[in-house]
């Protein structure tokens, strides 16, 4: 008999194949062979800004809701009925206004929506311990303990519909990689569940760019090689696609058969919060590395920020056109989850860096991680 589990009222639906809960009638049952046996899930709120603002004005609930504008003048998201009309995140908001004239445009409340993201984490920790948060509204947990992971996602899902009053989309498979696919795949209000049976099949017609790691760059040169599609990948041996992208090579050949061994980090096992890339063309310019570092800057911070840490230390990471790695680390007065401070450190360790050496990749991270409660003492980024 195919497993199965009624997502409203959580109950075991019966043998028979009806399509309705036999406890509570709904007709939102999950049905999956391996459903009882997955342990990796991924969580993310659906229209994440705009859910918090109908939540708190019931005159928006059935109107197209946009949230953004302001200084950059783009859609930071829009609710699911704007979405109808094509309205999509970072789209210029004259072009989403054309799409859809009726929009209620409102101006984020980051204050606000960090308040909510909290106690949706929190909400998440009741559940598991094992969770590694990825933005304001997602993160995985990891449920390998504690009884199956299903019934108990069903239950977190109803749990901030009713307590915080936005919903969320969950997939559940066996890795990261493939809970993220699947959260994404049934969205708003969504449950989706990968198994190991199908894995391979789901990928293959998924456009390379969907693996975890795969950016513009190397999309490109994905497609110059003929090469589009994840199932394209699929028979191609590791070694060979390393030898020709890079280490990422490697990721390549085992996330396109759903093999993803990165565990769920948990704050207190996290050892450092980076962002890294590769340059284009590789230079020597500190003129070209210094806006790129302040770039990553801003992500380590958002990062640290939404991980609820701090870093006490910075490490600069350069590797040369000849693939040597170097790494330099400064220690910071404070821990930090500033921007600024981050970015203020790595340019001072790139000054003593640059020395006409060509750089392939740059790369930022805190390290020495501490709680966030720690983070920036008032007095101290005053007197900056
Ligand atoms: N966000 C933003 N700019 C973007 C993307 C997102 O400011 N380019 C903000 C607004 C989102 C929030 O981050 O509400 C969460 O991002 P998601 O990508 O999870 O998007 P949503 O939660 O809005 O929608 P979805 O239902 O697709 O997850
Ligand atoms: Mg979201």
């Amino acid at each position: 008999m195919m497993p199965g589990l009624c997502r409203d009222c959580g109950a075991i639906p019966s043998a028979d194949e009806s399509e309705r809960c036999g406890a509570c009638a709904s007709p939102r049952l999950l049905r999956h062979a391996e459903l009882f046996d997955l342990t990796v899930a991924h969580l993310d709120c659906d229209a994440f800004y705009a859910a918090v603002e109908k939540r708190d004005n019931p005159d928006l609930v059935d109107k197209p809701v946009i949230i953004g504008g302001g200084r950059r003048g783009v859609v930071a998201t829009a609710c699911y009925i704007a979405r109808l009309y094509g309205v999509r995140s970072a789209m210029p908001m004259y072009r989403a206004l054309e799409a859809c004239p009726d929009a209620v445009v409102l101006r984020p409340n980051m204050a606000k929506y960090q308040a909510v993201g909290r106690r949706v984490r929190a909400l998440m920790r009741d559940v598991t311990p094992r969770v590694e948060p990825i933005s304001i509204d997602e993160a995985y947990l990891d449920l390998s303990e504690g009884g199956p992971a299903a019934p108990r996602l069903v239950a977190l899902a109803r749990r901030i519909e009713d307590e915080i009053g936005i919903s969320a989309s969950i997939g559940l498979s066996y890795n990261k990689f493939l809970a993220k696919l699947a959260s994404d795949m049934d969205k708003p209000r969504g449950f989706s569940v990968l198994g190991r049976a199908e894995a391979r099949d789901f990928l293959k017609p998924l456009p390379v760019s969907r693996i975890w790691g795969v950016g513009p760059a190397l999309t490109r040169r994905l497609a110059r090689d003929g090469i589009s599609r994840v199932g394209q990948l699929q028979d191609r041996d590791a070694d060979d696609l390393a030898a020709r992208y890079g280490t990422i090579g490697h990721r390549l050949a085992h996330f396109a058969v759903g093999e993803d061994a990165r565990e769920v980090k948990t704050a207190s096992k996290r050892k450092s919060v980076s962002a890294e890339t590769t340059f284009e063309t590789d230079t020597a310019e500190r003129s070209i590395m210094e806006p790129v570092l302040r770039r990553l800057s801003e992500q380590v911070g958002i990062r640290l920020n939404n991980a609820g840490m701090a870093g006490h230390s910075v490490v600069l990471k350069l590797k040369t056109t000849d693939f040597r790695l170097r790494t330099r680390t400064a220690g910071l007065a404070y821990p930090t989850q500033s921007a600024d401070v981050i970015y203020r450190a790595a340019v001072a360790l790139l000054a003593r860096e640059a020395d006409g050496t060509r750089f392939r990749l740059i790369g930022i991270g805190a390290g020495r991680l501490t709680d966030a409660a720690l983070a920036d003492p008032p007095d101290l980024l005053e007197r900056d």
